[in-house]
């Protein structure tokens, strides 16, 4: 049905069209409207919750109108798009970021003052959209903001949770997991009730042949759920663009709630099967980093990639294009390997659907994608068995076949009699069960492969990607360096400092669209004034969450003392034991020391948060102990001020904002090798905080920008780790007197039963040391002493605070950005400038 008004009656249309408040007056107006009549309340009855939603309603008015024009522009400019498939958004709040890039947050606090609220409370009273469990879902959400930032035509596809990440309690120094129903009230969210798409499960395949002898594949049967599109509006920072992240819903197709049951008195079993169709995207896996192959997960994985290329197959078939210009107009980022049958499924439509050759499909399908690792741990490499994808997918099955047949046929014509890497590289793993490799199958059928850090690069082409090198050649594999998002991560989060900066580098519209002019601010760095005004800011955003830490811990921490943070999810390879075994070890060491002692020694606050997944017995060991030595240290009389510990319980973005500016030290502290990027290191150093770190990820890239002078490095470095390893099982190894000097006090029962704690001491003890506590323990004690020495030398301290912040402007997500659009992806911006007057279609 054509939707498109007709041309005598558009002038109505453009008369009236929509615009959304000018100035005060009418912010006040539009609130007072959208209590109501939208929510249908009144000033005797508008709490923060209404006044948020009141806000939200009346900021969302003008987010559509560009929103609506931006989508307007890209059809009409008909220019190649990006689409980001990502299992995980986790966008935190919207309200702030919209206030910031409609602009006007000044506008709306001083009319929420006149309506009687304070803009700070409003802003609070939003859930996070928590539809990740870390890096790499918060990744997902810098580059939505990059994308409509710098004008990329661009589309996020995702899920649409109903529960996010589960929200964390801390019960009796436990971990206890509770649902997170985060939906509410979610007035970012628009339901397409008419974008809708039916996806099949299961069934069989049947083959039919036609008179010239062509065999078609017709998959039939089986189950049908619908996948109902939810968009929600990603604007840009100055710029009108507003870019569009589709989240699919899942729900029992039409048909699907059978009436027949339903009359004939069946009520349960046809509830049930509506039931079965809304699980699938009913909640977020909340494992990072570990692979444990649940049917549910690969149905979640199926439904949200089919229902996504579905939608840009469509979009692509308006244009009337030939299919070999479906690469000219689409390039398809795959996020980590979740999004890989993506790729299996455009084979699919091409061949069965739309009737191509299978080399004039595969061309396309791999024109079309890009992957991106994320993780060199073998525990996450994400593995199905053929068994339940034939089950479940029976003609991807046959495909994933034939894929990999023609690959090792390549194979094996480039490097003629050389069984070893036929098996080596082989999509299908040869165990029992077999196994389909889906990293290997991403590589296959994309054109570029990225790492996400040097280092991390290096490794995915030296060791587990190494045998593809050799066969696609290196120019296949290449380095995109992570990066954040300045306007949530500096301005949003920490407006004071922003501000501060903004006053030496001209305007945040400057800075926060071109980070890289932070580096005027080391001409400033000697000047006294700057110097005060950095450290006052400093310190009232550490007051800020010693505040924080008091309303929701009851301990009070003096904003004086060094606060030293680590904030991520719970990993041994993360290595947080490695933090907690320090605090014991410093604890000990206080104890040990006479009150005048203890006066000269810094103080500091250790803080912690993080979640981590419920199955992780080891991760929630590490959560309990560190419960368990915050209750010892904080009640202890001895201690005082010279030490504070701190669990924040269910870490997330929003606390994130509170954390992250109010840190002097923040730890990234993983295993040599094991942490691809890390991303949370480039937030504490821009905003002024100094990090102790191991060589890994891109602490070394972030080292090399500020220099060494500016960060504390210790550890092994990652060429040495597999020697070590193979020492601890086969060497005669020792555990660190220091290291045992904790464990004793552990075992002595001071921190609670030894029995709760065993777990973690055996494996650095019993088990090998796989994450080399022991080996680092020592340079870690050295490198945090020289932190303490540092950190008493304030002037030297906010030197090296300033200067690293000054050359931090690599990090900025518009930089991968762009290095994903030129390397990648080969698009371009789309001004907003160019005008385009009246579409068509969509
Ligand atoms: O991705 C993380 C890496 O561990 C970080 O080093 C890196 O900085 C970021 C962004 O590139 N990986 C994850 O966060 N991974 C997951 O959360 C995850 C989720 C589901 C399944 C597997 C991994």
């Amino acid at each position: 049905v054509e939707a498109s008004i007709p041309e005598p009656q558009r002038e109505a249309w453009l008369k009236n069209q929509a615009s959304g408040f000018k100035g005060k007056d009418e912010f006040e107006k539009e609130v007072v409207r959208h209590v109501e009549t939208t929510l249908a309340r009144s000033m005797f009855n508008c709490d923060e919750t209404a006044a948020y939603a009141a806000t939200s309603l009346a900021f969302r008015d003008r987010l559509v109108i560009e929103w609506n024009r931006t989508q307007q522009r890209q059809t009409f400019a008909d220019t190649k798009r990006v689409y980001y498939l990502s299992l995980e958004f986790l966008m935190g709040r919207a309200l702030d970021n919209a206030m910031l890039n409609v602009g006007d947050k000044e506008v709306a606090k001083s009319g929420l003052s006149d309506l009687g609220f304070r803009i700070e409370d409003i802003i609070q009273q939003e859930n996070d959209a928590a539809l990740g469990n870390g890096g790499l879902g918060r990744l997902a959400a810098c580059f939505l903001d990059s994308l409509a930032s710098l004008d990329y035509p661009a589309w996020g596809y995702g899920l649409r949770y109903r529960y996010g990440i589960f929200k964390q309690e801390i019960i009796d120094g436990y971990q206890v997991e509770v649902p997170d129903y985060w939906l509410d009230f979610n007035p970012w969210e628009f339901p397409r009730h008419d974008v809708t798409v039916d996806i099949q499960f299961y069934g069989y395949v049947k083959k039919t042949t036609d008179d010239s002898g062509k065999v078609t594949a017709h998959w039939e049967g089986g189950d049908t759920v619908r996948a109902v599109a939810y968009d929600v509006p990603i604007p840009g920072y100055a710029t009108p663009a507003t870019n569009n992240l589709r989240l699919w819903s899942s729900q029992a197709a039409s048909g699907e709630f059978d009436f027949q049951k339903f009359n004939s008195g069946d009520y349960e079993s046809s509830v049930a099967d509506q039931q079965r169709a809304e699980t699938i995207s009913a909640v977020l896996y909340p494992n990072d980093n570990l692979d444990r192959g649940k049917e549910l997960r690969l149905k979640q994985q199926y439904f949200w990639v089919a229902a996504s290329l579905y939608d840009i197959v469509r979009r692509f078939k308006k244009s009337k294009r030939p299919w070999r210009e479906f690469p000219d107009q689409v390039a398809i980022q795959l996020n980590d390997t979740h999004p890989t049958l993506a790729i299996v499924e455009l084979q699919r439509i091409l061949i069965d659907l739309e009737g191509l050759d299978w080399d004039d499909a595969w061309n396309i399908v791999q024109q079309t994608f890009c992957y991106t690792n994320h993780t060199v741990l073998p525990e996450a490499l994400e593995k199905w068995s053929v068994g339940l994808v034939q089950h479940l997918l029976p003609r991807h099955l046959q495909i994933i076949y034939d894929i990999n047949l023609f690959f090792l046929q390549s194979v094996e014509r480039s490097f003629p009699k050389n069984r070893e890497i036929l098996s080596r590289v082989s999509i299908i793993e040869e165990s029992q069960p077999k196994m389909v490799r889906m990293a290997y199958l991403a590589i296959v059928g994309s054109h570029k492969v990225n790492g996400v850090a040097e280092l991390h690069s290096d490794l995915i082409r030296t060791t587990i990607f190494k045998d593809f090198v050799t066969i696609f050649g290196p120019d296949k594999f290449v380095n995109v360096t992570n990066g954040i998002t300045p306007r949530r991560w500096l301005h949003q989060a920490n407006p004071g400092l922003s501000d501060l900066i903004a006053t030496k580098v001209g305007g945040p519209e400057l800075f926060l669209k071109d980070l890289t002019l932070l580096n005027k601010l080391e001409l400033s760095v000697n000047d006294p004034a700057f110097r005060k005004a950095w450290a006052e800011v400093k310190l009232a955003n550490k007051q800020r969450l010693a505040d924080y830490i008091k309303t929701t811990t009851g301990y009070t921490v003096n904003p004086i003392a060094l606060f030293d943070v680590q904030v991520k999810r719970i990993h041994e390879y993360k290595r947080q034991q490695l933090n907690i075994f320090g605090v014991i070890y410093r604890y000990l060491k206080l104890k040990a020391m006479t009150p005048e002692e203890r006066k000269k020694v810094p103080p500091r606050v250790s803080i912690f948060g993080g979640k981590a997944a419920p199955g992780y017995w080891m991760a929630k060991q590490i959560i309990h102990l560190i419960n368990s030595v915050s209750k010892v240290v904080n009640n202890d009389p001895d201690i005082g001020d010279a030490l504070k510990v701190i669990f924040i319980e269910d870490y997330n973005v929003s606390k994130a904002e509170i954390i992250v500016p109010a840190s002097d030290l923040s730890e990234h502290i993983s295993t040599a090798g094991t942490e691809a990027s890390g991303t949370s290191n480039m937030k504490f150093v821009l905003n002024g905080g100094l990090i102790i770190g191991t060589c890994d990820g891109a602490n070394i890239e972030i080292t090399r920008e500020i220099g060494e002078e500016n960060i504390f490095l210790f550890g092994n470095l990652a060429e040495d780790v597999d020697d070590l390893r193979h020492n601890h099982t086969y060497g005669d190894h020792k555990t660190d007197p220091g290291l045992d000097q904790v464990f004793d006090a552990i075992h002595s029962g001071t921190f609670g039963s030894v029995h709760d704690f065993q777990g973690m001491i055996s494996a650095v003890r019993d088990h090998g040391d796989y994450y080399l506590v022991s080996d680092d323990f020592h340079s870690y004690l050295e490198t945090q002493d020289l932190v303490d020495k540092s950190y008493a030398d304030q002037e030297l301290w906010i030197t090296k605070c300033i200067t690293s912040v000054s050359r931090m402007g690599f990090f900025s997500s518009d930089r991968c950005i762009n290095e994903y659009a030129e390397m990648m992806w080969n698009v371009e911006p789309l001004q907003p400038e160019t005008n385009i007057g009246t579409k068509k279609g969509e």
